[in-house]
């Protein structure tokens, strides 16, 4: 039976920023991956990153790409009934950004970096199963290469998402979960054009949501609220740019440059917390405990918030052999949480067209659009979160 200090379940960016961050801190750790790299490295997902994850990556030795290649935005604009107001994030906030930085690239550096420090990712282990969970001799089973092989561990970082088996192993009764699923996707498109503005453009129109983001000056990141009956087949590249299109005010529509996609999905929305996020000494962090809508930008960000409290409450037990930020971590970890769901949920109201809203509803969206047009106050709310509430220490 192979060891370890930390097992860690999933190499998406939760799993692979905490074993780099655990690496650089002399603690042992080994990531148990279902799929293949190319897989991993196949999903287009986030695009923005909040300063304190930009930072948190420079800790980790994987930032120097990210520096380089990454666009640093200081605004963004929204775009409703014709017009389009600029929301100057810096000014509003004192001074911060995000970065426009594609996930899939992060994931790319972490595991580049992962592979060069001889750090250990064994992808394709199917059937991982958690054993021991509340004694202090876990162990993680699994299935590689047709042989079931066992790993011993001081503890386990379920970094393994929603669908992960991670969550799944804390017994029902003793976890609260929290759900709202909307009843529409975003449907997104990945293509080499040119963005549309050189930050982003949120947009709400009686037709639905949208939204031109971008990768780099070149390609662009666009979405728009469909119908979650859709299906990617009955949106060719054409209706997908006519339908954003007319969603966005003139100014912006006349710059967008229609081309062919190179990545087409529909993504469902869905609001989920689960609480607590420790069980004995499993650990959850990123998508395993909890789910935002896309809106707000802030599934990979709360996912390495998550990173950064686990690994200073297991660098604290290995060196200072106290376990006050263990026993914290799922109380500080949730407060941070919860604030980004409120934000995320907030922005998807604000933002998307609901199919059951009557006219009392939409009034009231309206009403709350044009103060934010027009009210300094309510801009600085949007701003203060949109680049990211503080962490605790
Ligand atoms: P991930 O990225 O889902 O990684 C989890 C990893 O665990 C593996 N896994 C297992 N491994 C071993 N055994 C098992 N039983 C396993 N089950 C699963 C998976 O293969 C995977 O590699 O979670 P993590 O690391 O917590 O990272 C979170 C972020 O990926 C996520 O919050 C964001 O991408 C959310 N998200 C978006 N966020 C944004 O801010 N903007 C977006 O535009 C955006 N688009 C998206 C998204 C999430 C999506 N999902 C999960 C359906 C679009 C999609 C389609
Ligand atoms: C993206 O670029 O994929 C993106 C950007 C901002 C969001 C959601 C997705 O709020």
């Amino acid at each position: 039976m192979q060891g370890t200090q930390v097992a860690i379940i999933g190499a998406g960016p939760a799993g692979l920023l905490l074993g780099a961050l655990l690496h650089k801190a002399g603690i042992a750790n080994l990531i148990l991956e279902q799929r293949s790299s190319d897989y991993v490295l196949s999903r287009i997902r986030a695009g923005i990153l909040e300063q304190t994850t930009v930072a948190l990556l420079e800790e980790a030795g994987v930032a120097e790409r990210l520096h380089r290649e990454g666009l640093v935005h200081s605004g963004i604009y929204l775009s409703f009934d014709g017009a389009r107001q600029h929301i100057d994030l810096q000014k509003l906030t004192g001074g911060r950004a995000v970065t426009v930085y594609g996930q899939t690239e992060m994931t790319r550096d972490l595991m580049e970096a992962r592979a060069a420090a001889g750090m250990t990712t064994l992808y394709e282990a199917e059937q991982v199963a958690l054993h021991d969970i509340t004694t202090d001799k876990p162990r993680v089973s699994y299935l590689r290469n047709g042989r079931r092989e066992e790993l011993r561990c001081d503890f386990i970082a379920g970094c393994d998402g929603f669908h992960g088996v991670s969550r799944q192993s804390i017994p029902a009764e003793l976890l609260k979960t929290f759900e709202r699923v909307y009843p529409f996707g975003w449907l997104g498109v990945l293509a080499d054009t040119p963005p549309v503005a050189h930050e982003l453009v949120y947009a709400h129109h009686p037709r639905g949501f949208a939204l031109c983001s971008m990768r780099s000056k070149t390609r662009s990141r666009c979405y728009v609220q469909c119908s979650l009956s859709d299906s990617v087949e009955q949106w060719s590249d054409a209706r997908f740019w006519d339908e954003l299109r007319s969603r966005l005010d003139p100014a912006t529509a006349a710059a967008l440059q229609p081309a062919a996609a190179i990545e087409k999905s529909i993504a469902p929305l869905r609001s989920f917390v689960a609480e607590p996020m420790r069980h004995g000494r499993l650990f959850l962090a990123g998508d395993a405990a909890h789910i935002v809508p896309p809106t707000g930008a802030k599934g990979l960000n709360l996912a390495a918030s998550d990173v950064r409290y686990l690994s200073r409450a297991l660098i604290e037990h290995y060196r200072e052999r106290s376990d006050a930020g263990l026993d914290q971590y799922s109380e500080k970890a949730l407060r941070r949480v919860w604030r980004a769901e409120r934000f995320s949920w907030t922005m998807t109201r604000l933002l998307h067209s609901f199919p059951e809203q009557g006219g009392f509803e939409q009034r009231l969206q309206r009403a709350e659009l044009d103060y934010l047009f027009s009210s300094t106050a309510a801009q600085t709310s949007l701003a203060e979160n949109y680049v990211g509430l503080a962490l605790e220490d």
